[in-house]
């Protein structure tokens, strides 16, 4: 092997790495800025976060309700992808750079290993260790350590931490991240002690990227940034052309500064085709990858959280209010739809059937988690007693709240729907709750009656459930996405991830 060459296909894995790392680190800012606090306990007390990007307060609990939706941040568009609290976009792209990166990555390590290119990569020796900590001191005192045709053990040892450790890190601590996986095998979340350690690990790796980008860039130009260009950009190791090189390196930097500014407007200003297009793409895998797991979750008492979030106000209507007045006494869940025998149940009649209980985590789309034990009825009792028609492929769950009268900032019109697959409303863990913590439903938490999946992310278990119906297909219910936040805030029905 030639000392230093850089074949063609490390160079264009090279771009293709960096326009999808930044894309990443920017959709995963706009994550970040839908619950803009990160812990190290999946209680997520207020109070013991070891980070805010946040200077907002929120009341004490006690005296006064706030939603997880008063904690959201705007971040503005300079750093996150596409800023303006837009997490169901942000994620759209976030999940589909990943799969780019991940792609990238995985062609770059084959080819890595494929053409021997990685001994110049993988230390050999333990040696290196030494080396690196005497190149750091040069490059602490103003040194530049050159070691012609080959890395110094500095820059080797970096180079072999970013591609083999760093990028696993942020690989594994983003998938510990999905309900479904964490549902399905609660160990692998033991790994990280919680998912919220995960979440923050993950948040270091952006860190750790962002950090190496910039002093990898500040080296490139103090080692001599024609020289180093000419190599990268056009893979020449002998008399570079560097005119060429510079024109090649800007109009690369220019097309990524592109597809993130376009992106950015498109994502802004058509939203739902945004979704729409990227939900074609992703869902698929996303249902192979974490849409078929059963939960196995089953905490323990005391992994009860002392504190648990409220995400959706309750219904501000008369009618619902003077229900919850009589504490109930004259609900009446509808089940209708595509079934043999539609049926009315009350309260009474509701806790009559076979009661079931479960300890599980709850994982808000927006990052916060709480544990919580949930009673109540298994889906799959409820579908035995109506007889699903043949063709019913979704059970849909309307609300009680509608949203522009109960949530403060107008997120949109219209009553809180939801939908589940006929699939995930079969699983064992899947709930109709009337009880939270051995008592009564709370009003906030969704009274009289809410969903519980325990595999997907928190906006599908419906709240305040006034009726269910199951249907064949749901275009022509509310705006045709399958949810309220589908609906109005662009998120996927694809919710175990
Ligand atoms: N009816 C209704 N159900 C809803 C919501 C809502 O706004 N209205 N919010 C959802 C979201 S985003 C979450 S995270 C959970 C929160 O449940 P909690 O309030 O018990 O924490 O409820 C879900 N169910
Ligand atoms: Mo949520």
């Amino acid at each position: 092997m030639t000392p230093l060459d850089y074949p063609i296909w490390l160079r264009a894995t090279h771009f293709f790495n960096l326009l999808l790392l930044t894309l990443a680190m920017r959709s995963g800012l706009e994550i970040l800025s839908a619950h803009p606090k990160l812990y190290w306990n999946d209680d997520c007390r207020p109070g013991s976060e070891w980070i805010t990007f946040t200077r907002k307060k929120q009341p004490q609990h006690d005296l006064e309700l706030w939603t997880s939706r008063d904690e959201e941040e705007a971040f503005s568009s300079w750093i996150a992808m596409p800023g303006h609290k837009n997490l169901g976009l942000g994620r759209h792209w976030h999940f589909l750079t990943d799969i780019g990166w991940l792609s990238t990555g995985i062609v770059y390590v084959v080819l890595l290993f494929a053409t021997g290119e990685w001994r110049r990569l993988v230390p050999m020796s333990w040696s290196i260790v030494p080396g690196a900590w005497r190149a750091l001191l040069e490059y602490l005192s103003f040194h530049l350590v050159r070691t012609p045709g080959a890395y110094n053990p500095l820059q080797q040892l970096t180079y072999f931490f970013v591609v083999f450790l760093l990028a696993p890190l942020t690989i594994l601590t983003g998938m510990a991240m999905s309900p479904s996986l964490v549902a399905r095998f609660p160990r692998y979340l033991k790994l990280f002690r919680g998912r919220q350690a995960a979440r923050s690990l993950h948040f270091l790796c952006l860190c750790a990227f962002a950090a190496f980008l910039i002093v990898h860039v500040l080296m490139v130009f103090l080692h001599g940034i024609e020289q180093e260009l000419a190599l990268i950009v056009l893979g020449q190791t002998h008399a570079p052309q560097l005119g060429l090189a510079l024109a090649v390196a800007l109009l690369g930097i220019a097309a990524i500064v592109a597809v993130h500014i376009a992106g950015t407007q498109f994502s802004l200003r058509r939203p739902r085709l945004v979704q729409r297009r990227t939900q074609a793409l992703i869902d698929p895998l996303r249902k192979l990858l974490f849409g078929r797991g059963l939960s196995a979750q089953a905490y323990p008492r005391s992994a009860i959280s002392p504190y648990f979030r409220v995400n959706g106000r309750p219904p501000n209507d008369p009618g619902y209010e003077a229900m919850a007045r009589n504490r109930f006494q004259t609900y009446e869940l509808e089940v209708g739809g595509m079934v043999e025998k539609p049926l009315r149940l009350s309260l009474n009649e509701l806790r009559a059937l076979p009661r079931h209980t479960q300890i599980t985590k709850h994982c808000c789309i927006q990052g916060w988690s709480a544990v919580a034990e949930w009673g109540g009825v298994e889906m799959g009792r409820i579908l035995q007693l109506c007889h699903p028609l043949p063709g019913a492929r979704y059970v849909m769950l309307y609300a009680f709240d509608d949203k522009s009268s109960s949530e403060p900032d107008p997120g949109g019109p219209g009553y809180y729907y939801g939908s589940i697959s006929m699939e995930l409303a079969r699983h064992p863990q899947t709930l109709l709750a009337y009880e939270m913590n051995g008592h009564p439903l709370p009003i906030a938490h969704g009274a009289p009656l809410r969903l519980r999946v325990e595999t997907q992310l928190g906006f599908v278990m419906v709240k305040f459930i006034r009726a269910i119906e199951l249907v064949a297909e749901f275009s022509h219910i509310g705006l045709g996405q399958g949810g309220w936040r589908e609906d109005h805030q662009y998120y996927s029905p694809e919710a175990g991830l």
